[in-house]
């Protein structure tokens, strides 16, 4: 009897203290595991009296239960204060303003894209695309650019190896796709991006260009000049701005011009002398150009031009460095939303 009492006087000592599972799992098999103290007790049954057995017996049952008892409320009281330690870690103060995810906004080149594809709409232009990857053919051949054009070496353009296809130099390809799936009358910008090996302060290997086309009969120079003179008016928001043509040279029309823009005036004593820009290229279809998409020359003819939209959206913003547009710096970026 006496040494249930100290078994149940221990069981409580030590089970008070406990502070852990894997502790109270060793403590556990002490009184109750295969060499427990209680276990051993009941193991002594054996020699006793069927007389003292049945008293003996039910006392060990007795401290047994009670020890089992204080065994559960360990274990309650052990995985309770273990709980409250993890809420107490993983706590969150709900009352921290929230981290919101930013409000992004157009890259300015985009915005440029959006203002230009609605001034041109209202000319009666729609916007064409096409492939990045192009062929030889659509990118030079059908364009009136001979085999040993400098324009188609490896030097200026981005062939993909192991095939007959290149990242196109330019967006005239999709001019001539649309030529060839359409009839006059056409009236088309191309935007998008395009690909020379150049790079530095002024030059980028990936581009954006925005070309135009018109297509109908008795359309000539006259109508590229008007054309653009419109356009660039209205895209810098200027209702006077002169647009001067010089003559020059591309393959694919004739006559061709590079297009300067006004940029600022000086007076001077013999009035106003204007500042140019140079601001793209532009011509007359090449009668073969119109062949290649399919077009008869003898009954119709057309202006095409090439500007740069990277250019575009410089000038239109004040940034002097064409790099900051594909840097992905959200100090720069952020200035546009
Ligand atoms: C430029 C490009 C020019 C063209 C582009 C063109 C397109 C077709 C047919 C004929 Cl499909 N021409 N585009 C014409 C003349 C000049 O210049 O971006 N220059 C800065």
């Amino acid at each position: 009897m006496s040494d249930l009492k100290a078994i149940l006087h221990e069981a409580k000592a030590a089970l008070s203290a406990l502070k852990n599972m894997p502790d109270l799992e060793q403590t556990k098999a002490r009184f109750l595991g295969k060499s427990g103290s209680l276990t051993e007790q009941l193991k002594g049954l054996g020699k006793l009296s069927p007389e003292a057995k049945k008293s003996a017996g039910a006392a060990i049952n007795e401290i047994k239960g009670q020890v089992e008892a204080l065994i559960n409320d360990a274990k309650a009281r052990i995985l309770n204060t273990e709980l409250e330690a993890k809420l107490a870690a993983e706590a969150i103060d709900v009352t921290l303003p929230g981290r919101t995810s930013g409000v992004g906004g157009l890259h300015p080149v985009t915005r440029s894209l959006e203002r230009i594809e609605a001034l041109f709409a209202t000319m009666g232009f729609s916007v064409a695309d096409g492939p990045e990857i192009e062929t030889d053919f659509f990118n030079f051949t059908a364009l009136n650019t001979p085999e040993n054009h400098p324009a188609r070496s490896m030097h200026d353009t981005f062939y993909i190896e192991g095939s007959k296809n290149l990242l196109r130099t330019h967006t005239s390809p999709v001019q001539i796709r649309h030529m060839l799936d359409h009839q006059p009358p056409i009236r088309i910008i191309c935007p998008g991006r395009v690909y020379r090996c150049d790079h530095d302060a002024t030059h980028s290997p990936m581009f954006h260009q925005l070309e135009g086309l018109w297509v109908d009969e008795g359309i000539s120079l006259a109508d590229l000049k008007g054309t653009l003179t419109q356009f660039l008016n209205a895209y810098f928001e200027r209702d006077d701005m002169q647009i001067r043509f010089r003559p020059s040279f591309f393959p694919f029309v004739e006559p061709g011009v590079e297009v300067d823009m006004e940029w600022g005036r000086v007076k001077t004593a013999k009035g106003d002398k204007i500042k140019w820009l140079e601001i793209g290229g532009a011509g007359v279809l090449h009668p073969e150009v119109l062949k290649a998409g399919g077009i008869d020359p003898e009954k119709y003819s057309g202006f095409a031009f090439g500007m740069g939209l990277d250019r575009l959206a410089m000038l239109k913003y004040g940034v002097n460095d064409l790099r900051l547009f594909f840097e992905n710096d959200m100090k720069f970026l952020n200035q546009f939303r």
